[in-house]
This record gives structure tokens, C-alpha cells and sequence, in this order.
């Protein structure tokens, strides 16, 4: 109970007003209104990110309504007897219902389905030459939120479609928020944003019947790009195993567009972003791709979370090209602002400025991945604009769509979108305002407010336009004749790739365009390919059972970029899945060695047995993660056969195969993981009899990528090997047709 002389009485005041100063000079920026704080390792719910807590959050709470008031029944609505009427009066079933029927709110009209996660970016310090930006000055870490999504489906639509796929980067920096909006591809479709809604209207679902979901396969696609050909880069690449990703752990990001650097002294340099993932750049193959939509819709989603829940952190460095910022804004023959180019690697090379962490998982999907907002324009000192025409339109759109979405000019409030660096802006009201503004003055200029909030300086961080020389110009509407060349690029990229990942190509751009009904469509783009290179058109054209036409344009040929190419590389093994096969017969010592041995090398053994539960012999358990009903060859990366106790001989008595057929005997589950596990060049091997049972399953003896030995031990060592170079490429020349 508040003390007697607490009572306030009307009109007479408690206690003397503080008073009035008039502010003579600027002082520092106020702390933060609590509303307005940055996003914290808590949820909403005020849970901790990540921690086991969040699955008891509200733990040891009374259930209230939305206004606190505790309740007793949330099961039964209030009626006129047990088999009466509801009653308008129950205000809790109003309440429950109506907040119900309002939960969804409309999906993003591009990119609706997405995965995102926390984690931390520390810079290296060596991108201070170029850039006055704080978070990429030396050893500062800025936290930030990442969002992965597809661009076509719809938020429900499966992960591993062909498609572009974005990545969306919020860095919260003492600054101000600062977003980088890529894809996972460096050109785009269209050169001037005005054409965003064709490209977007011809890619979605066909508008009568709202099919197909999630795919490019179809006429109103291969009719737009066909005919628009700037966009023939973009598909080129789509059509490649970059349409596919393995993960999104697995993919660059590319920030398309040229930016504009500014450094402390004002000089300015032009660059163009990139992420490069520490775990390689890898891809699924087209089947692979197929029969996860269906067996694991949710296959990249599922893929970020697990390896962020299991400690296997993904990193990407971020790195710059850089280009002298000259007048014609050209950089060996290629214009920077036109965003369906790209700049070879061989020509400028990649810098490293920092290492990008992911390392939590949201707490809950609506409030941090569904209400994210992303914007080219959320800009920090030292990052600019170019007049990239893509860019510009991207700026106004990526503000506007927000305000239909997130229902109103406030979503800066929604905790995930907060800035960490203080906010005083003067924007006031609208729907969904929920910070409490003090002061009577949200206007400049004031004296009500002490003249506050003041305008900083630059060496106070205020962000500064570059002063751009703008030339006398007169208004129209067309591109400069740079623009005009649409082909060479789409030919640099297809020579660029090793023969595996042009017989991908081939395989995409015969699929698709097989999807297509009007013979006028598919012409067309065969005439798109005959200008991009002869081969891939007739090999194209063949598949369709089409004449080749020749080419049209003379396309100047430029050097290939050999830092296009998956092929080659060896990358960490750590958060990769392998498959142990094995059942009761099995020697269930080496089962236990084989998943040491991986589990040491941070890789995710899964055993897969007949039935669940666990597999017991000779004292020994081993617990079964998969069962022959539940796996599938598409959740691992490579497959081993566990040897049994009894020798080999036995355990392939009648299970002989001819070549490429499974044997009778074998479980026709077991037969068509391992298949296609060989199908899709990835690593299989056995130890001890298990080796028998990969020739059941018609996987011939030492192919490639097919390991045997005595033991887990020697063959787990050769399979990691395999595993470090994403698959076996030799076996695709034999095996790629069906791969496709
Ligand atoms: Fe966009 C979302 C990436 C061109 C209009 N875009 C969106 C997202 C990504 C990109 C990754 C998802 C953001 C998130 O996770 O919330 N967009 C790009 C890239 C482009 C590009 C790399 C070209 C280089 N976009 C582009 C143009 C326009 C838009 C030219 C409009 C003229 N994009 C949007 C949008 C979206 C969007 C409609 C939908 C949801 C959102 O913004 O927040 O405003």
C-alpha cells in the first residue's frame, strides 16, 4: 500500500517541476528508449535464444488471457447448458478466436519461404583502407541475423527446388542496422528494376490454375525469358548445379550490384561483395534433388538448424572485388552497373575483410524469420549506392513492401528488427506503435525539446551522401548500349564449367524446357542457346528431339573463370552425414569404432538398421537412428555397409547381381539407398562382408568412390577422403545420365 502523502491530488502538484534548461550545445545521443533496445539472446517470451529453456517457456506460469487475467477453462466455450447455445458474453473464446483467425499475415511477395539464424561477424580490419564503416574496422565483432530463403514457392513449398536462393544479411552495428540483400548468384535478370514484376508475374505459378509451384519449368518462364534476353545469364546459371544447393551452408552470396565504399578521407572505391563459404560451395544432382521435395520437404531448413543445434557452426568469409571508381564506371570492358554482369575472380580477385558465424537458432519462427525485414537501404557510414537502375528501384521497393506485410510503417519496432545503436528519430504514430514517446516536440526545428534530437556531423557518424557528379542530362527512358550485350557472359559462365557441370546444364535446360508446351517457346530459347554456344544447343535440342538453329548474333568470346566450377576443391568434412547400414548380424565393435571415427572428425553418423531402437550382440548396443522405412540415400552424404561376424563369402551367399540390378534377398530398401547413392556419385564403401552386399546392390567393385577394407577404421579414413571432395565427379560421365 502506497504511504498517505503518496495520494495525489488533482491540479495540485506533488512535488517542484525540474528546471527548464534552454541546451546551449549537442550532447551525446540519449540511451536507448526500452523499447527501442537491439534484439537480445531472449525471445519474446523473454526466453534465452537457443537455450533448452525455450521448450518450456511460460514454465511454471498460470495460463491468462491477454490481458492477465488468469484462467480456469481454455477447453469448453461458455453455454446455455452442456448441450446449448455459446454465448456471445464468453470473452475468452472471442478473444482465443479472434486472435486466431488473424495469425497469418501475408507472405513475402518474393523469397516467402526461408530459413534464418544468429550468429556474429568479425572483421578482419583490412577493409579500413576502402571504408570509414565501424563494424569493418579491425576485430570488431557486430552481431547479426541471416536469412536464407527460395525465391518462387510459396512459404510452404519445398527447400530443394531449382531456384535462385537468397541471402540476407542484418549486421546490428553500433551505427545503425546495415543489411546486405544477395543471392546466391552474382548476375540477375533484368537490368532495370521496373521490369521486377514481369520477371516475378512470368516465374510464379501460372495465374488460372496456380501451377506450378516452386518451379521455372513452364511455359510463362521460358516465354518471358526467351524473349527478354538480359535475363539469359541469370537462367544459365539457374540451369546449372548452383540451382540446386546441397545446404545453405553450401552456397555463396553475392551482393549483385556494385557498391560504393567511402573511406575516412572521403576517397571512394567501387566493390562488389561476395560470401564464400568456409564448408566449399557444393550442390545436390537433379534426382537427388527430386526425391528429397518429396521425402524432406523441409531438407535445407532442417539441414541449418541441425548443424547450428550440433555446434557445427557455418562460416562464411566476406570478401570485396575492388574497382577504381572512375567517371565511365567500367572495369575491363564490363559496366559495374549493370547488375546482369559479373567480374570474373581471375580479374579482380576476392579480399577477405571478415568471418561471418552462425551459431543460434531463432526461438521462434514467426517473430525473428517471418517478421525480418530486409532493405538495400539500411546503409552505415562508409557503404553507399551506385546508380546500378536495379538498385535504385530496389530501394524504394524493399521499404514499401514492408508496410503491407508487417502492417504498417513500424515494423523497426519488431524486436528482431531493432537497431543496436541508439534510435531518436522523430517518426511518431502509425499502426502498431509501441514505444511510449516522451516530449512535445517531434519537429525540427525546436526549443520545446531543448532543440533535441540534434543533427550529428560526420565526425560525429552521421551518414554523408557521396557527392556525385550528376551530368547534365536530359530525361528518358532507355540503357546505355552497354547494356545491349546478353550473351557473352551466359557463354562465359558454360565454358567456365568443368564437362560434369555442363552435362548438368544440358540435363536442366532439356528438363525444363520438356515442361513446356508451346513448340514456339522452346524454339526460342534453342535460338537464346545457339548464341550462347553451339554445343549445349544441339546437345539441348537433341534431348527435345528439335532442330539446332544456327546462331544470330556474333558474341564476343571471353576467357573462361575457372573460380566458377564446384570440381576440384576439398573442404572440411565437419557437419557432413554418413549412413552406417547395418542390422543384427552385424559386428557391432566396428559399428561403434566406424561412428568414433566419423563423430571425431565431427561428422554425423546415423545408423540405419531393419527396426528401430537398438541393435544388441555379444553385450554390446548400439542405438539405431534411421530405420529401412525411414531412410532415405538422400540425407547422406556418403553410405557405409557394416561388415557382419560371419566372413564374407556367407554373407553373399545368394545375393549375386548382374551389374547395375540388386540381387534377390536383399532388402529392396537397403538396394535402392545404396543405388542411388552410386547413382548420385556419392562416396559407399563396406568393411569385411558388408563389401558383398554393395555388389548385391549392383555397385561394381572399385569404381570410383567405392571403398572396401578389413575394417571401419581404414575404410572410414579413405571414405572422408571422399567426402572432403564433395563426390566422386569421375563416376558422373557413366552414371551422370541417370543422375540427371
Ligand atoms: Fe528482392 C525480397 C534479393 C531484386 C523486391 N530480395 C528479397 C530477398 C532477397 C532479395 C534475398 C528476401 C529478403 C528476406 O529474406 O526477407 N532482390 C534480391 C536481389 C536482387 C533483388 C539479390 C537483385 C540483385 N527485389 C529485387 C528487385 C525488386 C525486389 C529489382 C523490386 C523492384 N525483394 C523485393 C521485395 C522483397 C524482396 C518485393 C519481398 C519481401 C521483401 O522484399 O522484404 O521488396
Amino acid at each position: 500500500m502506497p504511504a498517505e502523502d503518496d495520494v495525489v491530488i488533482p491540479g495540485v502538484p506533488s512535488s517542484e517541476p525540474p528546471a527548464f534548461e534552454e541546451p546551449t550545445s549537442p550532447r551525446e545521443p540519449l540511451p536507448p528508449k526500452p523499447d527501442q533496445r537491439g534484439p537480445e539472446a531472449v525471445s519474446p517470451t523473454g526466453s534465452p535464444t537457443g537455450a533448452p529453456a525455450t521448450a518450456r517457456a511460460q514454465s511454471g506460469q498460470y495460463l491468462t488471457t491477454a490481458q492477465g487475467l488468469r484462467l480456469q477453462d481454455t477447453d469448453h466455450s461458455l453455454k446455455a447448458g452442456a448441450r446449448g447455445p455459446i454465448l456471445l458474453q464468453d470473452h475468452h473464446l472471442r478473444e482465443k478466436i479472434t486472435h486466431f483467425d488473424h495469425e497469418r499475415i501475408p507472405e513475402r511477395v518474393v523469397h516467402a519461404r526461408g530459413a534464418g539464424a544468429h550468429g556474429v561477424f568479425r572483421s578482419y580490419g583490412t577493409a579500413s583502407k576502402v571504408t570509414r564503416a565501424g563494424f569493418l574496422a579491425a576485430d570488431v565483432e557486430t552481431p547479426v541475423f541471416v536469412r536464407f530463403s527460395t525465391v518462387l514457392g510459396s512459404r510452404g513449398s519445398a527447400d530443394a527446388v531449382r531456384d535462385t536462393r537468397g541471402f540476407s544479411t542484418k549486421f546490428y552495428t553500433d551505427e545503425g542496422t546495415y543489411d546486405l540483400v544477395g543471392n546466391n548468384i552474382p548476375v540477375f535478370f533484368i537490368q532495370d528494376g521496373m521490369k521486377f514484376p514481369d520477371v516475378v508475374h512470368a516465374a510464379k505459378p501460372h495465374p488460372d490454375r496456380e501451377i506450378p509451384q516452386a518451379q521455372s519449368a513452364h511455359d510463362t518462364f521460358w516465354d518471358f525469358v526467351s524473349l527478354h534476353t538480359e535475363a539469359q545469364a541469370h537462367t544459365l546459371w539457374n540451369m546449372s548445379d548452383r540451382g540446386i544447393p546441397r545446404s545453405y551452408r553450401t552456397m555463396e552470396g553475392f551482393g549483385v550490384h556494385t557498391f560504393r565504399l567511402v573511406n575516412a578521407a572521403g576517397d571512394t572505391t567501387l566493390v562488389k561483395f561476395h560470401w564464400k563459404p568456409k564448408q566449399g560451395v557444393h550442390s545436390l544432382v537433379w534426382e537427388e534433388a527430386q526425391i528429397i521435395n518429396g521425402m524432406d520437404p523441409d531438407f535445407h531448413r532442417r539441414d541449418l538448424a541441425d548443424a547450428i543445434e550440433a555446434g557445427a557452426y557455418p562460416e562464411w568469409e566476406l570478401g570485396i572485388q575492388t574497382f577504381p571508381d572512375t567517371e565511365d564506371q567500367m572495369f575491363q570492358g564490363i559496366d559495374l552497373l549493370d547488375p546482369t554482369k559479373f567480374v570474373p575472380e581471375e580479374l579482380a580477385p576476392v579480399q577477405p575483410i571478415g568471418l561471418m558465424t552462425l551459431n543460434a537458432n531463432p526461438t521462434n519462427y514467426f517473430a525473428e524469420t517471418e517478421q525480418v525485414a530486409f532493405h538495400p537501404g539500411h546503409l552505415v557510414p562508409g557503404i553507399d549506392v551506385t546508380n546500378d537502375p536495379l538498385l535504385q528501384v530496389r530501394l524504394f521497393s524493399y521499404l514499401d513492401t514492408q508496410i503491407s506485410r508487417l502492417g504498417g510503417p513500424n515494423f523497426a519496432q519488431i524486436p528482431i528488427n531493432r537497431p543496436h545503436a541508439p534510435v531518436n528519430d522523430m517518426l511518431r504514430d502509425g499502426m502498431h506503435q509501441a514505444a511510449v514517446h516522451g516530449g512535445a516536440a517531434p519537429y525540427r526545428p525546436n526549443s520545446l525539446d531543448g532543440g533535441c534530437p540534434f543533427l550529428a556531423g560526420q565526425d560525429m557518424g552521421a551518414f554523408v551522401d557521396v557527392p556525385q557528379a550528376v551530368a547534365e542530362s536530359i530525361k528518358e527512358r532507355r540503357n546505355p548500349a552497354s547494356f545491349d550485350d546478353h550473351y557473352s557472359q551466359a557463354r562465359l559462365f558454360f565454358r567456365s564449367l568443368s564437362s560434369v557441370e555442363q552435362d548438368h546444364v544440358i540435363q536442366a535446360y532439356t528438363f525444363e524446357l520438356g515442361k513446356c508446351y508451346e513448340s514456339a517457346v522452346r524454339e526460342r530459347q534453342l535460338q537464346a542457346l545457339a548464341n550462347i554456344d553451339a554445343a549445349l544447343c544441339a546437345a539441348v535440342a537433341a534431348g527435345l528431339g528439335m532442330p539446332a538453329p544456327e546462331a544470330t548474333e556474333q558474341v564476343p568470346d571471353r576467357d573462361p573463370s575457372p573460380s566458377v566450377s564446384q570440381v576440384g576443391g576439398t573442404w572440411p568434412v565437419a557437419g557432413r552425414v554418413v549412413g552406417i547400414v547395418a542390422d543384427a548380424s552385424s559386428d557391432l565393435a566396428e559399428v561403434e569404432a566406424a561412428r568414433k571415427a566419423l563423430d571425431g572428425e565431427g561428422m554425423v553418423p546415423l545408423v540405419i538398421a531393419p527396426a528401430g531402437g537398438t541393435l544388441s550382440s555379444d553385450g554390446l548396443s548400439v542405438t539405431v537412428q534411421r530405420t529401412f522405412l525411414t531412410a532415405r540415400s538422400t540425407e547422406f552424404d556418403a553410405l557405409m555397409v557394416a561388415g557382419g561376424k560371419q566372413p564374407a563369402a556367407d554373407a553373399s551367399a545368394g545375393r549375386d547381381a548382374k551389374a547395375g540390378e540388386p540381387a534377390d534377398g536383399l532388402d529392396p530398401r537397403v538396394a535402392l539407398m545404396l543405388s542411388e547413392a552410386y547413382r548420385h556419385a556419392k562416396a559407399v564403401g563396406a568393411w569385411g562382408s558388408g563389401s558383398a552386399v554393395l555388389e548385391a546392390a549392383g555397385i561394381p567393385k572399385g569404381a570410383a568412390g567405392v571403398v572396401g577394407g578389413n575394417d571401419a577404421a581404414s575404410v572410414t579414413t579413405e571414405l572422408s577422403g571422399l567426402i572432403a571432395g564433395h563426390r566422386a565427379w569421375d563416376r558422373f560421365p557413366a552414371a551422370g545420365a541417370a543422375a540427371e
